[in-house]
């Protein structure tokens, strides 16, 4: 499985623009970098090659054919076999089986990804966790993003999750987590925002898709956002 998954990077890595080799024999030849030092032809010694990224470049002979390619042209002929098998493979894995956003428990829309983490955190270590999984905290921009996340949490059993939005920065200006100012759409529950206690500055979302602020310091569940465009 682990030597799938390699390979399932190395043929992203492979597919990525510019990752393509598109050079002629003679470019390959100059992919030091990339591979470990070519010997070099037979003949005078010529002058030691510098240090590559996987292992010393070998010395260079000053006369006859400058590298040997057909270790690198057999290579090539290599992967892209695999990435022929791999295309195969996702194209079999996308048709025939179930999402996997349905077997990890997300909910998905066209664009975007939603996780609920069922871990309890203060707002701030909630957004810094959507970030270091790659998003963000969730920001319903629309009706339609509001009633998935509302949904979602309510089939979850969760009373409230925090949600990004905020605050933080000036007092009853409300932002996404992502900065971009609050447009037309909001979901405020009837009162909200009332910033009690003078003192609640980030927002939850309850089950039934409303939102209220509350204070940034209080801890609990959360729900992340992620672009399909990023992951
Ligand atoms: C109140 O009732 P509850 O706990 O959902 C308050 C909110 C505060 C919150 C602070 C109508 O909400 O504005 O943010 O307490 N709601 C009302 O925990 O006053
Ligand atoms: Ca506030
Ligand atoms: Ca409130």
């Amino acid at each position: 499985m682990k030597q799938r998954l390699a390979l399932i990077g190395l043929a992203f890595l492979w597919l990525l623009p510019g990752g393509h080799p598109q050079q002629t024999a003679e470019d390959a030849c100059s992919l030091h970098i990339l591979v470990p030092g070519l010997k070099g032809a037979v003949g005078d010694k010529g002058q030691k090659g510098g240090v590559g990224r996987h292992g010393k470049v070998g010395p260079i002979g000053s006369k006859g054919i400058p590298c040997e390619c057909s270790q690198l042209r057999k290579a090539i002929g290599e992967m892209d076999n695999q990435v022929t098998q791999l295309t195969t493979e996702l194209k079999f894995i996308k048709n025939a089986l179930p999402s996997p956003a349905a077997v990890a428990g997300v909910r998905e829309t066209d664009s975007k990804i939603y996780l609920l983490v069922k871990e309890e955190k203060r707002y701030v270590d909630a957004q810094l966790s959507c970030q270091g999984r790659g998003g963000t905290l969730g920001m319903p921009k629309d009706e339609a993003a509001n009633s998935l996340m509302a949904a979602y949490i309510a089939q979850a059993g969760l009373a409230r999750v925090f949600i990004g939005i905020n605050d933080l920065e000036r007092e009853g200006t409300f932002v996404y987590a992502d900065r971009s100012p609050m447009q037309t759409f909001s979901k405020w529950r009837s009162g909200e925002p009332n910033n009690a206690y003078d003192e609640e500055d980030c927002v939850e979302m309850v089950a039934s898709g409303g939102w209220n602020d509350v204070a940034c310091h209080v801890t609990m569940h959360f729900l992340c956002e992620f672009d399909k465009e990023h992951v």
